[in-house]
């Protein structure tokens, strides 16, 4: 238990029922998401592949398949572009998404792909941190498993490092160890309070082309959703990437949005770590000037970059506005940055117990004591506004699997029975509402039905075990169900042990009926 965290959050683990009905319905989402070579991010709000939701989903995958996880990363590189950008999203086929290929133009851009269509710009380079852990767990296996994830390390290691070394060069061109994003979807959390002072200088101008957007009949209320305001804005910078003709130098000076995102910083910080360590292990871009050198030398610079970023007084990382020199003191998951990257042991561990602590995971409102996007003790925060608040797995598991490579297992353990306990449902929601559990956004979201594999393959850390798929659909979860379930075993996630007065109720959180679940 970390100083200062609240000794009552402890979860209890998951019993063996919720074990088998959360991965097997985790496995049919998936399953039902899969279109072949690919996993569309949700069936129906995002029926593309997007680059960080495919890391994701390929770490969740790869409980079930070592072969179909490495597939998806495979077809992920099928788009990646001359420059080494692996595009924020890769359209295999027609859809009604939008902004879709129309809008995008790539074509524009003689760096792009042949053969598939995709957008252009990029998202946080997760992947390489998903890769580690797939070989990981392949070697584990050993087996044709081990030696397909050897083979396909090989094999596109210079395609990671080509990526990695694009965001290094033409994302950072005066080194200051911060990736340079162009726009708040390059970012991950499209409409964080992080971007407000940059979005308040974005003015979308007449002759913008006019739109539709496509996304609001997807979800149950409007308010889940960036406003119009705030989609005009997106628009209006991909129109600026758009005239731009894609080349960095050329938006840099013209665009309205140049900003160091300190979580993909972090994040491309860890992953050259990785892939230096997986060239290493396999004998691979050896030498002085090799990938391992240069992948060594991407790291440090970026979790110098990321360090010093942190405010002394918060403990937190900030983003900095490139146009103006100014660091941004905004609570959001973002400020997490460093125990990503590590670099710091202090700081690690102050930033262990802030996160464990009553202004995050530990703030006395949260249904689940699961890392927040935005801190609820923040004039920022919102209950219910995508990325302005709500719980996403995705940024839990990220903070976990940070944790545990810090040295920090049992503060790990505990964000991953949170998570488990809030993901109880089977829902498999894109977000969730902090203060009461509810599911937000779409339903069968990929990256979280992944997230939810992962955590539970890694119930025995030391002998992570594989899940079996379903082949058809199961019952959802009912509130009798779940009543029996609860008295057949005292191990159940929905009980948080000791759970304090004001601190969400005690019981397990019930299924929410939403206008647009889909019957089952
Ligand atoms: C959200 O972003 C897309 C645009 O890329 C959207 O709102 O239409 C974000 O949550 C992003 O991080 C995520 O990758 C994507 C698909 O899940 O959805």
């Amino acid at each position: 238990m970390a100083r200062g965290a609240d000794p009552q959050m402890t979860v209890s683990q998951p019993s063996a029922v919720e074990i088998g009905l959360m991965s097997g319905r985790a496995g049919y989402v998936l399953r039902a998401n899969d279109r072949g070579a690919f996993t569309v991010a949700s069936p129906t709000l995002y029926p593309h592949m997007w680059s960080w939701d495919a890391g994701f989903v390929a770490l969740g995958i790869a409980t079930v398949s070592v072969p179909r996880a490495l597939d998806e990363l495979r077809s992920l590189l099928s788009g990646q572009w001359a420059t080494g950008m692996i595009p924020h999203i890769l359209f295999h086929s027609p859809s009604d998404y939008f902004p879709g290929p129309d809008r995008w133009r790539t074509q524009v851009a003689a760096a792009r792909p042949a053969g598939v269509l995709t957008s252009g710009i990029c998202q946080p380079p997760i992947h390489v941190i998903a890769l580690s852990r797939i070989l990981h767990d392949a070697r584990r296996r050993g087996g044709a498993d081990q030696q397909l994830a050897e083979e396909f390390v090989r094999e596109t290691f210079d395609a990671w490092l080509a990526w990695h070394s694009y965001l290094a060069t033409a994302r950072d061109p005066y080194s200051y160890g911060l990736v340079e994003i162009h726009h708040g979807w390059e970012s991950g959390m499209d409409d964080s309070p992080r971007w407000d002072s940059a979005y308040a200088n974005v003015h979308p101008q007449p002759d913008m082309p006019p739109f539709v957007r496509a996304d609001l009949a997807h979800v149950a209320d409007p308010s889940q959703r960036p406003s119009d305001a705030e989609y005009a804005k997106y628009l209006w910078l991909l129109e600026q990437k758009v005239r731009s003709r894609y080349d960095d130098a050329v938006y840099r000076a013209t665009g309205d949005f140049v900003m160091g995102d300190v979580l993909v910083s972090a994040l491309l910080a860890a992953a050259s770590d990785l892939l230096a360590d997986m060239g290493e292990e396999l004998g691979i871009g050896g030498g002085a000037a090799g990938g391992v050198e240069q992948s060594r030398a991407i790291a440090r610079r970026f979790r110098t970059g990321v360090l010093r970023s942190v405010n002394p007084e918060t403990g937190l990382a900030r983003d900095l506005d490139l146009r103006t020199g100014q660091w941004l003191d905004v609570e959001s998951a973002a400020g997490f940055a460093p125990l990503l990257c590590g670099g710091d042991d202090a700081l690690t561990r102050r930033q262990r117990d802030l996160l464990l602590g009553p202004r995050w995971c530990g703030h006395s409102r949260l249904r689940w004591p699961v890392v927040p996007s935005v801190s609820p003790a923040s004039p920022a925060f919102r209950e219910q506004t995508y990325w302005r608040g709500p719980q996403w797995p995705v940024l839990n598991w990220l903070m976990a699997w940070a944790l545990n490579r810090s040295g920090e297992p049992e503060a790990a353990n505990q964000l991953r029975l949170a998570g488990l306990s809030q993901l109880i449902d089977c829902d498999f929601a894109e977000y969730y509402q902090p203060v009461t559990g509810q599911t937000l956004g779409s339903r069968d979201q990929s990256w979280t039905a992944a997230i939810a594999l992962d955590f539970l393959a890694a119930r025995r850390p030391a002998q992570r075990r594989p899940v079996r798929w379903l082949t058809s659909e199961l019952p959802r979860i009912t509130p009798t169900q779940r009543a029996t379930h609860a008295a057949a075993g005292p191990a159940h996630p929905g009980h948080v042990a000791g759970r304090r007065p004001g601190h969400g109720p005690a019981t397990a959180p019930q299924p929410q009926v939403h206008p647009q679940q889909r019957p089952h």
